[in-house]
């Protein structure tokens, strides 16, 4: 069977249903009785269920329903409650933020509220969500890693959607709703803010981005190339000689000279992750509200070459006074 390993294949194999540890006695149960789905097997475990939802649970998924009911029926006014038009229009659709003249007040509903009342619902919603991932994993005795990787992405979240809003003083600051049109926010925050390939927040995320996938696919690559010596069993691996994992370290050492241990791979990983969200999220944060202009800072501090001297010099045309 583990011969059978190659690129594509996954092996199949599962013993009896298991329900997991007893829970501690409170108002829920685990729901769904375990099945066995072979084509979920392909792609992962084959046993689904049970799931546990719990308070939170409930909770995250009504606030969730609610953030999208209310996107969605916007959406759907915003083309005269045409079906046809909806679906077909959908990835342009948009539900937008308030304009700038409300600045952090509550403006009518048609004008920004419905917006403001969706990312209320959505940042619950989410933030529910994140307790859960915590306290299943303390309910399991495990450390708290993934909830804490999950909460650097949602202060990358929180800093395009309500930080930085808030520190600017207007709600107009914020990424609209809506699939295409959080792409052209994106781009013309970059042109507003005077490209942010300058910002070195910017960069370092990327940095940390390209480095994830980097690691993740030599990690992965390293697990499924010794799969067959149990290379699953990564930690009590590192020591032990003629195993999967002394191979894996064997062929980085012999590839490159140095190699990650088991365990530190996953430290490696963890934190090129995180720091992904988490430098992008201080680079956001200080765009508008510290720098204006990262080409500009970037001439300032000798990381970009200023236009040639033929040019008039360069302004950041958001102090020229025309509309902003
Ligand atoms: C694969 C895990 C599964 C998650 C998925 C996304 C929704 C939205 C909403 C119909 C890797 C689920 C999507 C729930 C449905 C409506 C109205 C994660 C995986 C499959 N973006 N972004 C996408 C979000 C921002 C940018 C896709 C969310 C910033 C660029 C998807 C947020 C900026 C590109 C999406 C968010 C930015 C995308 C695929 C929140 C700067 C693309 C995402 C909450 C960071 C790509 C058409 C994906 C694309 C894309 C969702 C924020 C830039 C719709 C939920 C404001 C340049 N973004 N995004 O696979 O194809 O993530 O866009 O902050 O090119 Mg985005
Ligand atoms: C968005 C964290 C929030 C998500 C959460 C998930 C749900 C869905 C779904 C049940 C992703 C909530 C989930 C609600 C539930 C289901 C199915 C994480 C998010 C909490 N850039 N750029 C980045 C590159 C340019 C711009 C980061 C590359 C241009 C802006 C990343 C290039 C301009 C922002 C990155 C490039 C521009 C970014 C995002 C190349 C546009 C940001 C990291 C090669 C013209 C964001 C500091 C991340 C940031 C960001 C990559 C180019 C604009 C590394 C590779 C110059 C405005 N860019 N970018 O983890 O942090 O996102 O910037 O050109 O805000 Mg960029």
């Amino acid at each position: 069977m583990a011969e059978y390993q190659n690129i594509f294949n996954q092996v199949q194999i599962h013993g009896p249903a298991y329900e997991g540890v007893p829970l501690e006695a409170g108002p829920w149960v685990r729901q769904l009785k375990p099945r066995f789905v072979y084509l979920l097997g392909k792609f992962g475990d084959a046993q689904v269920g049970p799931v546990y939802i719990g308070w939170f649970g409930w909770a995250s998924i009504l606030c969730g329903i609610i953030a999208i009911e209310i996107i969605g029926l916007n959406m759907w006014a915003s083309v005269n409650w045409d079906p046809i038009e909806f679906i077909r229009q959908l990835p342009w659709l948009a539900l937008e933020p308030p304009p700038p003249q409300y600045g952090l007040e509550i403006p009518p509903l048609n004008e920004g509220g419905w917006w403001l009342m969706a990312g209320f619902f959505l940042t619950l919603s989410i933030l529910l969500w994140w307790v859960r991932t915590y306290r299943r994993a303390r309910m399991l005795g495990m450390g708290t890693h993934v909830a804490w990787a999950f909460a650097a992405a949602i202060w990358l979240y929180l800093v395009l959607g309500f930080i930085r809003p808030i520190l600017m003083g207007s709600w107009a600051e914020a990424v609209p709703f809506g699939i295409f049109p959080h792409l052209d926010w994106t781009a013309a925050f970059s042109i507003r803010y005077g490209n942010l390939f300058y910002n070195p927040f910017h960069a370092l995320s990327i940095v940390f981005l390209y480095g994830s996938t980097l690691l993740f696919a030599m990690h992965g690559a390293t697990v499924l190339a010794t799969a067959k010596f149990g290379a699953e069993r990564e930690v009590e691996q590192i020591i032990d000689r003629g195993t999967a994992f002394e191979r894996g370290g064997l062929f980085w050492r012999w590839t490159m000279g140095f190699n990650a241990t088991a365990e530190s791979i996953h430290r490696w990983a963890w934190w090129f992750a995180v720091l992904c969200p988490l430098a992008g999220g201080i680079g956001i944060l200080l765009t508008g509200t510290v720098v204006d202009n990262w080409y500009l800072w970037a001439v300032k501090h000798g990381v970009a070459p200023a236009y040639p001297a033929v040019y008039a010099p360069v302004t950041d045309p958001t102090l020229l006074g025309g509309p902003q």
